[in-house]
């Protein structure tokens, strides 16, 4: 689906005069049930996004599981991303007596997550602009003096 640019301002300002109270009225895209994306940061020893190339939607909600079962902590961070999403929340679980309990969300824009080794956090966003990056990379820098980027952690984001 490809949105025009009026429709893109349309949701945009839609999304802005979205009351603080959450709602579940029909138009409140950010209430629907979301679509659930996991990109595994880091595989074994190996510094990579699993996968590395990301594809979403405008107008529709995802929860994007941001997954580290590496041995090193992993940024996910993507400055054009961040541009083109309204971040409905970010969310940290943990499994308590078999069940998931929340530990925290987060709230407004936000631009990169930290992942430390075992663990995972939820980005809960919809897409409002179309368009293609390459900048998304964890810049943190090991034992090498290299960062996970050069050692390819990097990635692309296709918003249609
Ligand atoms: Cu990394």
């Amino acid at each position: 689906m490809r949105f025009s640019f009026a429709n893109t301002l349309a949701l945009v300002a839609m999304l802005a005069m979205a009351p603080a109270v959450e709602t579940r009225a029909a138009g409140n895209l950010a209430g629907q049930e979301p679509i659930v994306v996991t990109v595994e940061l880091g595989k074994g020893s190996e510094h990579a996004f699993v996968p590395n190339k990301l594809r979403f939607e405008t107008g529709k909600l995802y929860k994007l599981v941001l997954s580290n079962q590496s041995q090193a902590p992993h940024y996910f961070t993507s400055h054009g991303f961040s541009q083109m999403i309204y971040t409905r929340k970010v969310q940290v679980t943990q499994t308590r007596d078999g069940k998931p309990v929340t530990l925290a969300e987060f709230k407004g824009a936000i631009r990169e997550i930290e992942v430390y080794p075992g663990h995972s956090a939820e980005w809960w966003f919809v897409p409002v602009a179309a368009g293609r990056v390459t900048d998304l990379r964890c810049g943190i820098t090991g034992s090498d003096g290299k960062s996970h980027a050069d050692h390819g952690m990097t990635g692309e984001i296709v918003i249609e």
